[in-house]
């Protein structure tokens, strides 16, 4: 085995390690709960990718809207400080939505260089290739790993100033609490005047939500259902998938969107030789998908420590990507 297959299995290792140990704590716990990180397997993401299609998911689309349609905006927000910058993308993903940006940016000679983080290599490897015959002149330093791993790799390797991007409406998939602590360690890492660009999902028709995550063709439980499939193919589980159904709610209150898993029998599972003992109709708490207000945007930035520079919307005013300066 050569070293840099031995560092790959090592890695694996490590994070099977770590899965099991979150799947056993989540599952022991009352509620039960499982973390949505863990749903973008291979198949995890070919299903969240026909979510992206569904013509009930709207999030995509609105803010594919923003940056194809308000690119000049997004620009002059971010340009707010004259010289050259990083511009840092967490969860690029194959970079849908800033590559308008990059365009924009790329036409107007504006010196960035752009740095691209996921967690696929093989996805980064994709985007930089598509990059690279697109816009031959942008700068791209793809960084694979977790977030804060590679955002503080970034911030050692930048010597210009910085602009992070936080795009797709991921900050709902924490609790609001998390996305605070979330907003604050990015600040950490931050030097004042610098800027962070997230996208919300703002708060609408409680119909439009609910519709978006408990589409009738059943993909969305296809998604939280595969959950259980990957850890019965990964962490040698006796899952019978049959036995669970998705169930979605939204408070249009809190703005708090979540979906479980229903068991729908009284039944014991199997992971790893342990065993986890499920009632009739009790829930695993799946994902959480929160919904934003203005005032709850406003909080989150100036608690920690941005203030907001603008806000570009979506033509509906579903969705809005958020301009904040470390202050
Ligand atoms: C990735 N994230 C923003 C999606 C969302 O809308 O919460 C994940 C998702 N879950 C169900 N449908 C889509």
């Amino acid at each position: 085995m050569d070293t840099s297959t031995n560092t790959a299995f090592q890695t694996q290792k490590a994070f099977s390690e770590t899965f099991l140990n979150d799947v056993l704590d989540g599952l022991g716990g009352s509620p039960k709960r499982l973390f949505s990180k863990y749903f973008y397997d291979q198949a995890g993401d070919r299903l969240f990718q026909q979510i992206m299609e569904m013509p009930e998911y709207y999030l995509t689309d609105c803010e594919l809207d923003v940056f194809k349609n308000k690119t000049r905006d997004i620009a002059a927000g971010i340009l707010c400080q004259d010289g050259p910058f990083d511009l840092i993308e967490m969860g690029a993903g194959d970079a849908m939505k800033s590559s308008f940006l990059l365009e924009y940016l790329v036409k107007n000679n504006v010196d960035h260089t752009y740095i691209p983080i996921d967690i696929s290599g093989n996805i980064l490897s994709v985007l930089t290739d598509k990059l690279k015959d697109a816009l031959p002149q942008l700068k791209v330093v793809p960084l694979e790993g977790e977030y804060f791993e590679m955002l503080d790799r970034a911030v050692s390797l930048s010597g210009s100033r910085k602009v992070v991007l936080f795009l797709g409406g991921n900050i709902g998939n924490m609790e609001m609490e998390e996305a605070f602590h979330f907003c604050a360690a990015l600040r950490k890492r931050l030097d004042k005047g610098d800027i962070l660009l997230v996208g919300f999902d703002l708060k609408k028709n409680p119909h439009a939500v609910l519709k978006a995550y408990s589409d009738p063709a059943g993909i969305t439980a296809a998604f939280n259902l595969n959950l259980l499939s990957r850890i019965n193919r990964e962490l040698d589980a006796g899952f019978d998938i049959a036995g669970f159904e998705h169930y979605q709610t939204y408070d249009p209150v809190s703005g708090a969107c979540r979906s479980y898993l229903v068991s729908l029998c009284e039944q014991t599972v199997t992971i790893c030789g342990k065993i986890i003992n499920f009632e009739q109709s009790e829930l695993i708490d799946m994902e959480i998908s929160q919904k934003f207000s203005q005032q709850d945007i406003g909080r989150m930035a100036a608690d920690s420590g941005f203030r907001i520079l603008g806000e570009i919307n979506d033509s509906k005013n579903w969705f809005t990507d958020s301009i904040w300066q470390a202050v």
